[in-house]
């Protein structure tokens, strides 16, 4: 079983840190309020193994598994889609949104947190130790979280797979033309001059790569790849991260999870060798979609 840090040493290290971003860190404050976050619960038969809660279709969640893949954690995962969690999942959640990590009965929301807990379990560190390296990184992962979230998950991904594919609802097509001729792009720009030609060798792979990839990743999924010609760092950092075993070993999943239709993922993905949760929180109903 990996090492933590209590809550109340990542809460020394870390608050100053956090206190000034605009990001939703709720995530910390159940490190830093656990008690209100402890609640028995488990979807497991095995109390040493994390479980994750979402699925590998999601860059959030793909962001999670990558880290625990990084920092060698054994986890099972229940793979559901948010829109079609029961009721026992909106009491864990009550946003009702994945990643949801499960660890000895604290549950932790939100991939950012989440992420921020998981740097104190033994490891490689997913942050750099100094100030400005962090800072920089958390700038990082947020501008992935929120902008490039918005701009894939609720953009392209909502519009070109969710809405044909769980909500029946037509493409909004001048909505997409927006989001390939200019906001990606722009978002593109912004990352190629602030992330991926950034003067620095890494060999080991961060957050703000792996936040990123992962939501190319999605994108990627939704038939979009980034123009090698007019974004060259930034198409070659993200292929970068993509060929690491810690993102490539779940390629088989999200295609498969992409493939099947949803009422039979556990089935496929156990058969692939997903480590699945003995319970799910999950059924096939799905019950209140995105905004249009
Ligand atoms: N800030 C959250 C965003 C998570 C998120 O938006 N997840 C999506 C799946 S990719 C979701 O659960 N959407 C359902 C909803 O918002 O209703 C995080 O980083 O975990």
């Amino acid at each position: 079983m990996p090492e933590i840090q209590t809550a109340d040493q990542l809460q020394d290290t870390d608050s100053e840190l956090y206190g000034f971003s605009l990001m939703d860190y709720s995530g910390l404050r159940a490190l830093q309020c656990p008690d209100a976050y402890r609640r028995p619960f488990a979807l497991s038969n095995n109390p040493e193994c994390v479980t994750v809660i979402g699925s590998y279709i999601s860059p959030f969640v793909r962001k999670v598994l990558v880290c625990l893949h990084v920092k060698a954690v054994e986890y099972e995962i229940d793979p559901i889609v948010p829109y079609c969690g029961t009721d026992a999942f909106t009491r864990l959640n009550p946003r009702r949104q994945v990643p949801v990590l499960i660890d000895r009965g604290n549950v932790i929301t939100d991939s950012a947190g989440i992420c921020a807990y998981l740097d104190g379990f033994v490891g490689p560190p997913l942050l750099p130790a100094d100030a400005a390296s962090r800072r920089r990184d958390i700038e990082l992962q947020v501008f992935s979280d929120q902008t490039l979230g918005r701009l894939i998950v609720y953009g392209l991904f909502q519009q070109l797979v969710l809405n044909r594919y769980v909500w029946q609802r037509p493409t909004d097509e001048s909505r997409v033309a927006i989001l390939l001729e200019r906001e990606i792009p722009a978002a593109l720009d912004w990352l190629e001059e602030h992330w991926a030609t950034a003067n620095e060798s890494r060999s080991a792979l961060r957050l703000p790569d792996i936040a990123i990839a992962a939501m190319f990743r999605t994108a990627a999924l939704a038939r979009y790849s980034i123009d090698a010609e007019r974004w060259p760092a930034s198409a070659a950092r993200v292929q970068g991260a993509w060929a690491q075993p810690e993102f490539s070993r779940l390629v088989p999943f999200e295609n498969l999870s992409m493939q099947t239709p949803y009422p039979r993922h556990r089935e496929v993905l156990a058969a692939a060798g997903a480590h699945l949760t003995s319970v799910t929180l999950g059924d096939n109903t799905p019950r209140r979609p995105p905004a249009p």
